[in-house]
C-alpha cells in the first residue's frame, strides 16, 4: 500500500486546517471538517477490510451507510493537524445500519470523530439530496462573521442582501444566499437537524454567537465560500468603523452582475 500521509486527501486536510488556523478562525479545538472519499480513493492507501475500531453514533446515518470520510478528531486542535495527522484525523466508514462508524485509520490516541459529527453527517445527507457532487462540510469560527451575528439582523434575506452589497464577488459566489438558525447547543442532534434542513437551500449556514458551516464539492470551493462570506463581514466591520454605509451596490447592479456571471439570485431577494 502507498503511504497514506502522502495521499491527496490527508494533504488537503493538513493544508486546509493549517490555513484556517492561520486565519484565526479555529482557536483551540474550534472547527471541524468532514470530507467524503470514494472507496477507490482510499483503497491505494488502506486495506478497507481492516477495521481498527467500531465507534457508536447516536443518530441515524443510514443514508450514508458504506461511505468513507476523513474527519477531524474530537477535541483536536487545527493548529496541530499538520504536525500529527494520524492523531488528529481519522478515516471512517459508516456502518451498514447507520448506528456506528468503522475506523480505518487515525485517531491514534484512541479518540473519536468531531463532537459535531451529527451536524456534519446530517448536512452531508441534505447536500447529497440536492447536489450529488457535494463532498465537504466545514465548520469554523470565522471572526468577523461571528461578530456580525451580534450586530446585524439574522433575518436571512436582510443578512444575505447586506453581504451581497459588501463585496461584488458575494452574489456570484453564493447566489442562493446564506441561512441562519437560532442559537442551539453545539454537538447535539438538534443543531444537526436545524443545520441540515437549511443545507438543502444554501451551502452557508450561520450559527449565531458561534460560527459558520459551509458545504461544497471540494476543499478549495468550500474554503473559498467561507473565505468570501468572511471577507464581506470583515469589510462590514471596517465600514461600520468608518461611520456606516453611505453607498452600496444597487439591486440593478446586482441583477446585471448575476446576468453577466450566469447565476440565479435567490428568488425574491432582489427588489427588481
Ligand atoms: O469542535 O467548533 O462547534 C469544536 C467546535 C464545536
Ligand atoms: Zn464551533
Amino acid at each position: 500500500k502507498k503511504e497514506i500521509l502522502t495521499s491527496p486527501f490527508v494533504e488537503e486536510m493538513c493544508d486546509t486546517t493549517r490555513n484556517m488556523y492561520e486565519h484565526g478562525w479555529d482557536e483551540r479545538n474550534g472547527g471541524n471538517i468532514s470530507y467524503l472519499l470514494s472507496e477507490e480513493e482510499v483503497a491505494p492507501y488502506l486495506d478497507v477490510e481492516d477495521v481498527k475500531r467500531t465507534i457508536p453514533i447516536d443518530f441515524d446515518a443510514i443514508a450514508l451507510a458504506g461511505k468513507c470520510f476523513i474527519v477531524t478528531g474530537s477535541g483536536k486542535y487545527f493548529k496541530n493537524v499538520h504536525k500529527d495527522p494520524e492523531t488528529n484525523l481519522g478515516v471512517i466508514r459508516v456502518g451498514n445500519d447507520g448506528s456506528y462508524v468503522e475506523l480505518l485509520w487515525g485517531y491514534k490516541d484512541g479518540s473519536v470523530p468531531t463532537s459535531e459529527l451529527p451536524s456534519h453527517f446530517q448536512s452531508h445527507i441534505s447536500r447529497l439530496e440536492v447536489d450529488l457532487e457535494n463532498r465537504v462540510i466545514m465548520h469554523c469560527h470565522a471572526t468577523h462573521l461571528l461578530a456580525m451575528t451580534f450586530t446585524h439582523s439574522m433575518e436571512e434575506k436582510e443578512l444575505t442582501r447586506k453581504l451581497w452589497q459588501l463585496c461584488t464577488e458575494c452574489l456570484v459566489v453564493f447566489p442562493e444566499g446564506v441561512s441562519t438558525i437560532p442559537w442551539i447547543v453545539p454537538g447535539t442532534n438538534e443543531i444537526g437537524e436545524a443545520t441540515s434542513a437549511k443545507m438543502k437551500e444554501t451551502r452557508l449556514v450561520i450559527w449565531p454567537q458561534h460560527g459558520v458551516y459551509g458545504a461544497g464539492k471540494d476543499m478549495d470551493e468550500t474554503f473559498g465560500l467561507i473565505e468570501t462570506v468572511e471577507k464581506a463581514a470583515e469589510v462590514y466591520t471596517y465600514v461600520q468603523a468608518q461611520g456606516g454605509m453611505k453607498t452600496s451596490i444597487s439591486d440593478e447592479n446586482l441583477k446585471a452582475l448575476a446576468e453577466r456571471f450566469e447565476v440565479v439570485p435567490r428568488e425574491g431577494y432582489l427588489s427588481i
